[in-house]
């Protein structure tokens, strides 16, 4: 049976697992979820995170090799930022207006909001650009930082290319790491339902349902923001003759593993593995589009923080002026590209938004509690929106991505 399948299982099982022993064993919840689940569920998302950085670097330093000269590298990227920004505007947009039209926060009452403290420190646009030139290729490869990854994995592509075919022993090194840690990856993926049922079953069981209820607009708004983006994305590939249904099929084990883990970090290696063999993506295009998609490219980030800011002012009676919708729309878009690819991390870029707009942040405490079930779907519209520009790079450099049949 196909990995896919059984991590979809997997989600169905933990669901009901989750919801079993809210309403069966509540007394059970915090020494099953203490000894048992959440130990599962990080067990296996370290399981993944210790092959991304290995597989990121050495795809993209083999993926440069294919690549003629730097100035295709600086092309691919200023494609790719491109329609990085325009699709993330759409999404900006389509958030901001879910929150004008569903009104998830009016007449939301009876919450005791506690204090939230500050969780982010303010770093300015230019200290986040500096911040991507790691001290050396070891920080960036110790900390798991794709962006200083991808940075150094470029530097050295460009080295590589400087020196020529003196570099062999070098590139076929970097070969190997990256066949052992695809193995490596493979063998972890056969833990994947087991990780997916424990992540999924503990977030269910330890959140509880009675706060959906009451936030239910919220979490159904998010929800139909997740899947009429993804639907746009279909739209593009169906416009770009790229077959969207061969696409989701193609990447259907990515975006199950995405949901289940609700880690767009922990979904890219598979998502390089669905790009290339299943999908017939160019090597040199997938290497490098994927992992930087990965690091900046969040389309579930950018509906996410519009909604829920104009969720809070809704909450707290605040009149959505012109200048505060602008102040959204553009700390939200600016955040969307630095959200980490990890569980729950919008709720952590939350309060950079609210206090960019001059919301209250204590709301964050308050939709923190649902935002673990919403994660799930908005991971897999980070994943979709990072693999779908990607195949308009693909289009965009008129080397039209002949989707292999499914074999
Ligand atoms: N779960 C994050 C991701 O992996 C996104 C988020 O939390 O907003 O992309």
């Amino acid at each position: 049976m196909k990995i896919s399948t059984l991590i979809l299982a997997a989600l169905g099982l933990g669901i009901a697992f989750g919801i079993l022993l809210i309403y069966g064993f509540p007394e059970a919840i915090a020494f099953l979820d203490y000894y048992l689940l959440s130990p599962l569920g990080e067990a296996f998302l370290r399981l993944i995170q210790f092959v991304v950085v290995p597989i990121v670097f050495s795809s993209l330093i083999l993926g440069l090799t294919r690549i003629q000269n730097a100035t295709q590298v600086g092309r691919y990227a200023l494609k790719l930022i491109s329609s990085y920004a325009v699709t993330s505007a759409i999404a900006v947009g389509l958030g901001i207006f879910l929150a004008i039209v569903l009104k998830p926060g009016v007449g939301v009452t009876g919450f005791q909001i506690a204090e939230v403290t500050q969780v982010t420190q303010k770093q300015s646009l230019i200290e986040w650009l500096v911040s991507l030139i790691p001290v050396n290729p070891l920080e960036a490869l110790s900390t798991g930082n794709l962006l200083q990854t991808i940075f150094s994995a470029a530097l050295i592509g460009v080295g590589l290319q400087l020196i020529g075919d003196k570099a062999t022993n070098f590139v076929s090194l970097i070969e190997s790491v990256y066949f052992i840690f695809e193995k490596i990856l493979s063998l972890i993926l056969y833990t994947a339902p087991i990780g997916v049922f424990a992540l999924i079953s503990s977030a269910i069981a330890t959140q509880g349902l009675e706060l959906i209820v009451k936030l239910f607009v919220y979490v159904i708004g998010l929800c139909i923001g997740s899947i009429i983006m993804i639907g746009f994305y279909a739209l593009v590939l169906f416009i770009l003759k790229a077959k969207p249904i061969h696409f989701f099929q193609c990447f259907f084990p990515t975006l199950s593993l995405a949901f289940g883990t609700a880690s767009s970090n922990a979904a890219l290696p598979i998502a390089l593995q669905n790009a290339q063999e299943n999908y017939g993506m160019r090597e040199d295009i997938a290497s490098f589009a994927i992992p930087l998609g990965t690091a900046l490219k969040r389309d579930g980030s950018a509906i996410l923080q519009g909604f829920n800011a104009l969720f809070i002012a809704q909450l707290y009676q605040i009149p959505l002026t012109p200048s505060l919708m602008l102040a959204i729309a553009l700390s939200t878009f600016l955040v969307s590209f630095s959200t980490a690819g990890v569980p729950g991390a919008g709720i952590i870029m939350m309060t950079t938004v609210l206090s960019a707009a001059g919301l209250p942040v204590e709301g964050v405490a308050l939709v923190a509690g649902v935002d673990r079930l919403t994660d799930g779907l908005k991971t897999v519209l980070n994943v979709v929106s990072n693999t779908v520009n990607a195949v308009i790079l693909s289009h965009w450099e008129s080397s039209s991505v002949e989707p292999t049949t499914e074999h």
